[in-house]
């Protein structure tokens, strides 16, 4: 039995004989070169008891996609806890200095209307009305979100009825999304419910396109540890016009604008996909994936761009900047990869960094051994050619879908977008993956595993039989590896630190995963339970 074999052994063979039925299905090992990629299982129920590490669909909507949006206020309606234990954000910076008056940045703020026991029995309609109210009248914000928790869908408060009574009052948009926690298998659906949303009663509304030869919007980048500003540096440096970024660091009035400019990056394919493909369909917008995490893939992901626009001009800028930008930076990385060079990571987060954190660990001389989603679709691991066959389920099935048309007066071809030729656009369409995503499974190495909404129990296997170097994952597992004695960072929050986009935050990355590799810490300390001393001391 080979290594790998054993591994997935002793990872299933606890489980009773559904359960182990059910998590292979979850599971690849990446084949030989030629193999095609097998169907993996995944956006499908995490099993009753065990400990996954998903989050729920008011996580999805609020705390990743509405959350950031700065100069809206965002209502959790629902008891105090929700709203409680999202506060502290995801690290999704914002700035006050580019917006007029400077004050209105609400999105490091918590407003609930911490439901009671009352309120459950009787409705808390009338506490959501008059906290609408008091908001209106204490922050004058520009628009409002309200976003469902659980208990409110099971009580079944009208929250888009409150919303609109509340909007005639008030004369300002109030958004509300029905995005129970139950409302799908992870934070996954709320991502599709936020995006419907935003779409439907934001996107299209504005009529200011921001002043520049080539306008582009990033959507899927949140900004966490200041990642949306360095990207920004170097698109701005590049020549490009940046009009948002959905949602890092953005505004209300920023996505009103969203339409109107001429290209579409994402970024975090899994959380705003819809968006993207939406404005293909009602504006002809075209879009473009990109990976703005690590140095070659920046520079890859620049060069598309250029091409797209097919500027010679734009192309000769673009060229500088990754020349300078690269011969800057090479060098310190060059200092980081001699403590690097050969060592392994696996990674457990969401549904994206898993793929694009592959490409800076490489720059650096690792390997991501194996990568795992928490809530990622078959999509994000075979390819967006797999959607059409895709069954929906009953959880998919419960949120809605947008069947949208191509606008009667906006609607623009993506040659007109981008101010060229029909021919033109098919001979670039022909080199650069526009409107496409191909999955993290093409990146992967023989050998490598993927892992689709892990458990702590399939996790502790993994460290200990394939024995990582670095474990990059979230704050629930991050001290479980550490006390195993493995090296284990952040990747969602990035613990204290960021950017980790772009090039200076290679540089960022590289530091602190050297930093974590190199600690004397644990070697100077004796943990309790080797200290015979206190097991006595403590006994007496
Ligand atoms: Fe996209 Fe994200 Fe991610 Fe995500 Fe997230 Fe996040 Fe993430 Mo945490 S939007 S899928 S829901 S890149 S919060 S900024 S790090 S799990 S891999």
């Amino acid at each position: 039995m080979s290594d790998i074999e054993s591994t997935i052994n002793e990872m299933l063979t606890p489980y009773p004989e559904a359960v182990k039925k059910n998590r292979k299905k979850h599971l690849l090992v990446k084949g030989a070169p030629a193999a095609c990629c097998p169907p993996i299982e995944a956006n499908t129920r995490t099993i009753p008891g065990i400990i996954s590490q998903r989050g729920c669909a008011y996580a999805g909507c609020k705390g990743v996609v509405v959350g950031p949006i700065k100069d809206m206020i965002t209502i959790t309606h629902g008891p105090v806890g929700c709203g409680y234990y999202s506060w502290g954000t995801r690290r999704n910076k914002a700035r006050a200095d580019d917006i007029t008056p400077k004050d209105k940045v609400y999105s490091n703020l918590c407003f609930t209307t911490d439901m009671q026991e009352p309120d459950i029995v009787f409705g808390g309609e009338k506490k959501l009305a008059k906290m609408i109210d008091e908001v209106v009248a204490e922050f004058h914000p520009r628009a409002i979100n309200i976003c469902a928790t659980c208990p409110v869908g099971l009580i079944g408060d009208d929250i888009g009825a409150v919303a609109k009574a509340a909007e005639e009052r008030h004369g300002i948009s109030v958004l509300a999304y029905n995005c129970e926690g139950y409302k799908g298998v992870s934070q996954s659906a709320g991502h599709h419910i936020a995006n419907n949303n935003v779409m439907e009663k934001i996107v299209g509304t504005g009529t200011e396109r921001k002043p520049g030869r080539h306008v582009i919007n990033i959507l899927g980048e949140y900004n966490i540890g200041g990642d949306g500003w360095e990207l920004e540096r170097i698109l701005a440096e590049c020549g490009y016009t940046v009009n948002c970024v959905l949602t890092g660091d953005s505004t209300y009035l920023d996505i009103k604008n969203l339409h109107l400019a001429d290209l579409n990056l994402v970024q975090c394919h899994r959380s705003i996909n819809y968006i993207a493909e939406m404005m293909e369909t009602k504006y002809g917008t075209p879009w473009l994936k990109v990976n703005l995490i690590g140095i070659e893939s920046t520079n890859e992901s620049l060069r598309q761009i250029a091409q797209v626009f097919n500027d010679p001009a734009l192309v000769a800028k673009i060229e500088e900047v990754i020349e300078r930008e690269t011969a800057r930076v090479g060098p310190i990385l060059d200092q980081y990869r001699k403590v690097l060079l050969g060592k392994t990571a696996f990674a457990i987060v969401g549904g994206s960094r898993s793929h694009h954190y592959q490409y800076l660990l490489r720059d650096l001389g690792m390997e991501m051994i194996i990568a795992g989603y928490e809530f990622a679709h078959r999509d994000d691991y075979e390819g967006r050619q797999v959607i059409p066959t895709i069954k929906p389920d009953a959880d998919s099935k419960n949120i809605p879908e947008l069947h949208l048309v191509p606008d009667e007066k906006m609607y623009k071809d993506a040659h007109v977008h981008l101010n060229m030729s029909k021919e033109k656009y098919d001979e670039i369409k022909e080199k650069v993956p526009l409107n496409y995503y191909e999955g993290i499974y093409p990146n992967m190495k023989e050998g490598q595993i993927i892992i689709d909404d892990a458990n702590h129990h399939e996790v502790e296997v993994l460290i200990k039989t394939v024995k990582p170097d670095l474990f990059l994952s979230g704050v629930r597992d991050k001290y479980i590896v550490h006390k195993m004695c493995v090296a284990s960072k952040q990747l969602h929050a990035y613990d204290y630190s960021g950017p980790y986009a772009g090039y200076n935050g290679a540089i960022n990355f590289a530091r602190d995963v050297v930093n974590a590799l190199t600690t004397p810490a644990w070697k100077l300390i004796t943990p309790p339970w080797e200290k015979e001393e206190t097991r006595s001391e403590s006994n007496a």
